[in-house]
């Protein structure tokens, strides 16, 4: 972020915390308790886009029959499949991963391929799967298919459905994928570790004929949690409610890949949701949408309520559908709205309304830069240019075209635009003239009968 340290007067206004302090409140809001100087600012740059900036224009291949798009994996990619003898042969490599959460941290997690989710699995209904599982864990694992219906020593329950896949081991899992959907694979052994270290993905089905209108682009995003200490160099598989890095994809914003549709397009994201503990309400901006699918297959068109906010339990998909009838950067994140706060330790105390003038100006007197902070709630803590642990990401949002984006974690941007497959997937959207929120004329609100006392 450009907000480390850079500005010119930045050294002498910081104060350093170490991390100690940070240990000792076990939450970074501590930092609302000392001194900070606000970055005014706090706007997009193209150094800024240099450091976030890792989408291309989506790829549009037809991969299946009725002129089905490929799904894309924002952050992610798509699992080779090579056939051999009629039979579509993968290979998954369960194994630690150095991961990057967003630019500024990083853990060590477990995904497979290199990758947290692991590669989508994308293939048609009817085809004949051979998957080889290789573990290169610490640990047995297992792969369980999601959803799909399979022969039962293929549903990879430890100790149920098979032994577990021995460290160094490598075992084959192969069934016919018969019905079209939205599935996910994860380890069925040790659970609460593995998945909580990353290890999920998604599998995709695309059906032999396709039912509703065709879609133009097509979205795979696993929504996750993970509990990462500050400090701490691997997520925390222990943890039971406090998750503090919430993804899409295994990425929390700015480092999120934007979905670039296009205007009138048919676009489907299919959301899924492995996180230990919580379910993730994903609203939309600017779109009307309908669930068109769960991990249990289609909904009937006459049981498709339109909505803005989709509930992806944890354990399930749920695929949507919609046609943007606007252009624009419209917001796409989790509701809950500490779920779109990175790293933010709830053990502080509550400092909104609280008066702090005299403790201010005895502060002062030792340390002349000082302020507290919190009183007037968290909206701008992220453009704070303090000084924070080593890899971490506090309350970290991202810079925007109109200032600072003061939400972080599961939150990415859908871009809709007239020409997507020649627009800058990294630019953010112009406004026309007259039609974007600006500060009012007093002339004008006198007018309107609106008296306002500022
Ligand atoms: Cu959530």
């Amino acid at each position: 972020m450009k907000d480390r340290g850079e500005s010119p007067h930045a050294s002498d206004e910081r104060v350093r915390l170490d991390r100690r302090d940070f240990l000792k409140f076990g939450s970074l809001a501590a930092v609302s308790l000392v001194s900070g100087s606000a970055k005014a600012d706090a706007v997009a740059t193209d150094e800024d886009r240099a450091t976030y900036s890792t989408v291309l224009p989506y790829e549009r291949r037809i991969v299946a029959p009725g002129n089905q798009p490929a799904v894309e994996t924002p952050n992610g990619s798509t699992l080779k499949l090579t056939k051999v003898g009629g039979v579509k042969v993968g290979h998954l490599i369960a194994e630690e991963v150095d991961h990057e959460f967003a630019p500024g941290l990083r853990a060590k997690c477990w995904g497979y391929n290199g990758s947290t989710p692991g590669p989508t699995i994308e293939c048609i209904e009817g085809d004949r799967l051979r998957i080889y599982v290789e573990n290169r864990l610490p640990a047995p694992t297992t792969v369980h298919f999601h959803g799909v219906i399979l022969p039962n020593g293929m549903d990879g329950v430890s100790g149920l459905n098979q032994p577990p896949i021995p460290v160094g081991g490598t075992f084959v899992y192969e069934f016919t994928v018969r019905h079209p959907g939205t599935y996910m694979y994860h380890p069925h052994y040790d659970e609460m570790t593995q998945i909580a270290l990353g290890m999920q993905g998604m599998l995709i089905v695309h059906p032999r004929r396709p039912r509703g209108p065709r879609v133009d682009r097509d979205f795979a995003l696993m929504t996750h949690e993970f509990a990462i200490q500050v400090g701490a160099s691997r997520p925390d598989p222990n943890e039971m409610t406090d998750f503090n890095v919430l993804t899409f994809n295994s990425k929390i914003y700015p480092a999120t890949a934007p979905l670039l549709v296009g205007l009138g397009e048919r676009v489907r994201i299919r959301f899924g949701n492995l996180s230990p503990m919580d379910h993730h309400p994903i609203h939309i901006h600017g779109v009307s949408f309908k669930t068109t699918a769960t991990d249990g297959g289609y909904i009937p068109p006459s049981a498709q309520q339109p909505d803005t906010t989709v509930l992806i339990p944890t354990g399930s998909t749920r695929v949507i559908e919609f046609v943007p009838e606007e252009e624009g950067d419209w917001a796409m994140h989790c509701h809950m709205t500490h779920h779109v706060m990175t790293q933010m330790g709830h053990g502080i105390p509550n400092m909104v309304g609280a008066r702090f003038a005299r403790v201010n100006r005895r502060m002062r007197r030792v340390d002349p830069g000082y302020m507290t902070m919190g009183t007037e709630g968290m909206g701008g803590m992220g453009a704070m240019d303090m000084a924070i642990p080593e890899n971490s990401l506090p309350m970290r949002g991202g810079p925007g075209p109109y200032g600072y984006i003061d939400m972080g974690g599961m939150f990415s941007v859908v871009k809709v635009r007239k020409n997507p497959d020649t627009a800058d997937p990294n630019g953010d959207y112009e406004q026309p003239p007259g039609t974007q929120a600006g500060p009012a004329d007093p002339g004008q609100a006198l007018r309107d009968g609106i008296l306002l006392k500022a």
